[in-house]
């Protein structure tokens, strides 16, 4: 089934006219109890948990959407081997410098840490069978991982974002992934940024110069479209 273009801003997105199940994906990027649970990464860093937990409902209901559809649908987690084999060192410093340093104990267990409980993808949000699980070891969904082979592989030409942050994780793969070709909406109520200004200016900035990076959409805009 074809699904006309959105209306999004700064055009209607696609920009080609319409979209289907079968080239479309939506990628929930680290919704891990690390970024918006009590005791993760985000809270210890001191951050308000109420801005990275916003989009839980928003996600849940447009995954309710697009499941019986058939998109593709992807989650990230952002995490490091136990070892720290691939932390790299700047990484783990800075994060230490501000009390939450990455790989060492915390409330739920190492820091952004495969393996560990603030590491899982949260239980709302919890990844039905089937579905795609990328483990990266950064910020962008595309680095040190075969994200874009699946999507290849798959024909998927458009991505829809989501999740946290706005203005780190999701900013980044959206770059990544407008460099490599892919047509990308972000979905504004669907993500979030540990700072209200830094998640609008995230949204300004993919607006500016005609869309430099996609466009920027709401789920209810999107799931009115899916009729
Ligand atoms: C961060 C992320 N902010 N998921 N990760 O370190 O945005």
């Amino acid at each position: 089934m074809d699904f006309r273009s959105i209306p999004a801003d700064p055009y209607p997105w696609p920009y080609d006219g319409s979209f289907t199940a079968a080239d479309t994906a939506l990628i929930v990027i680290d919704m891990q109890t690390d970024f918006c649970g009590v005791g993760g990464y985000v809270d210890k860093m001191g951050y308000d948990l109420s801005l990275t937990r916003a989009p839980i409902e928003p996600i849940h209901r447009l995954l309710g959407r697009l499941r019986p559809l058939g998109f593709t649908i992807i989650h990230t987690r952002e995490g490091h081997r136990p070892d720290l084999s691939d932390l790299p060192a700047n990484k783990r410093w800075r994060s230490r410098r501000i009390g939450a340093g990455i790989g060492d104990d915390g409330p739920c267990g190492k820091i952004l840490v495969r393996g560990e409980p603030g590491w899982n993808i949260i239980a709302e949000l919890a990844p039905e069978a089937g579905e795609i699980i990328i483990d990266k070891p950064g910020k962008g969904s595309f680095c040190a991982t075969d994200l874009e082979l699946i999507l290849r592989t798959r024909g998927i030409r458009n991505l829809l974002l989501s999740g946290i942050t706005t203005d780190v994780c999701v900013h980044t793969t959206m770059r990544e992934a407008n460099d490599r070709g892919f047509e990308c909406l972000l979905l504004e109520d669907c993500c979030a940024a540990t700072d209200l200004g830094n998640h609008l200016a995230a949204l300004k900035m993919v607006k500016m110069q005609g869309g430099v990076f996609g466009a920027v959409a709401s789920s209810k805009q999107l799931i009115e479209a899916l009729g």
